[in-house]
């Protein structure tokens, strides 16, 4: 059942799962333009790889596919699922792999077929039409929000574990949204703004604005009765910082090709759960102003 996957989004995520699923599954990866031109892959050793990735576009989709990956920016998800959506059969099972927490819900909800949501620590960005740079190795979950189908996230993680991307199934999706999410609050914005790799945020002047920023989302996480990571919430930035050190960040890569950058999508449950406790998040706020 896992042959034959579908990528929808030829961003940096769309190419390395394609370049790295290939490997052992039919996987091809939709975009707005066909191409037969490979998919060049560098990895984090620096090995450069060649994978003949079939592009297609979304009116040339299987109806049938075993399962479509969706990776594009979460600005992006809901238009592109629907343009696919008419090309496939409505059951075919979906993996949302966009950063933040706006698109999971409704789209968990609302499509006819089971969905997972992923969550990937994995440093990836384009280069040129057809590369992708690995930058970081990460880790990712799969689940469903409500922790249903457990199979079918198992046969995911497996899938993804097989061709060496570490992953593994979890039934506490929403918790690991909100640390993902968490994450993200802390190293997109500044990374943007200052137009650095993820690494330098370990530096002076940057290094005591990522901690009061953690301060905030400590704030936040806990009103909103989120689980803190096992190390605590530090402990956990600061190792994905580290692990991808070298990579520039998805919305400083958006900020240098002017794209819209993911700001609602990872700031905006933020504020609307501060709201909600009542919960002032100075540095939060600071970063919203300052992000594109
Ligand atoms: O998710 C990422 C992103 O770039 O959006 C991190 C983990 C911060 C890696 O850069």
């Amino acid at each position: 059942m896992m042959n034959s996957a579908l990528i929808l989004g030829p961003g940096a995520l769309g190419r390395l799962l394609a370049a790295y699923l290939d490997q052992q599954n039919r996987v091809a990866l939709i975009g707005r333009q066909a191409s037969s031109r490979p998919i060049n892959l560098v990895t984090p050793e620096g090995e450069i790889l060649s994978r003949p990735v079939p592009r297609i576009t979304a009116d040339q989709a299987p109806r049938q596919p075993a399962l479509v990956h969706l990776a594009t920016k979460a600005y992006a998800a809901q238009q592109a699922l629907a343009e696919l959506a008419e090309h496939i059969d409505p059951a075919t099972p979906l993996v949302l792999w966009q950063n933040g927490f706006q698109v999971q819900e409704p789209l968990t909800r609302r499509w006819p077929g089971p969905v997972l949501c992923a969550t990937t620590t994995e440093g990836a960005y384009t280069q040129g039409e057809d590369g992708v740079v690995h930058a970081g190795r990460g880790h990712t979950f799969v689940g469903h929000l409500d922790g249903g189908y457990p199979e079918l996230a198992d046969n995911v993680a497996k899938m993804l574990a097989r061709a060496s991307l570490s992953a593994e199934p979890c039934d506490d999706t929403r918790r690991r949204l909100w640390h993902k999410l968490a994450v993200n609050a802390a190293i997109n914005p500044l990374v943007a703004r200052y137009r650095i790799r993820n690494g330098q945020l370990r530096d002076r002047p940057f290094r005591p604005m990522v901690t009061a920023i953690i301060g905030d989302l400590n704030s936040v996480m806990e009103a909103e009765g989120i689980t803190t990571p096992e190390n605590g919430w530090e402990a956990m930035i600061w190792k994905v910082i580290e692990t991808t050190a070298n990579n520039r960040a998805s919305m400083l890569q958006d900020v240098l090709a002017n794209r819209p950058t993911e700001r609602d999508a990872i700031l905006g449950p933020l504020f609307e759960a501060a709201r909600r406790h009542d919960i002032a998040t100075p540095h939060l706020n600071a970063l919203w102003d300052s992000t594109p």
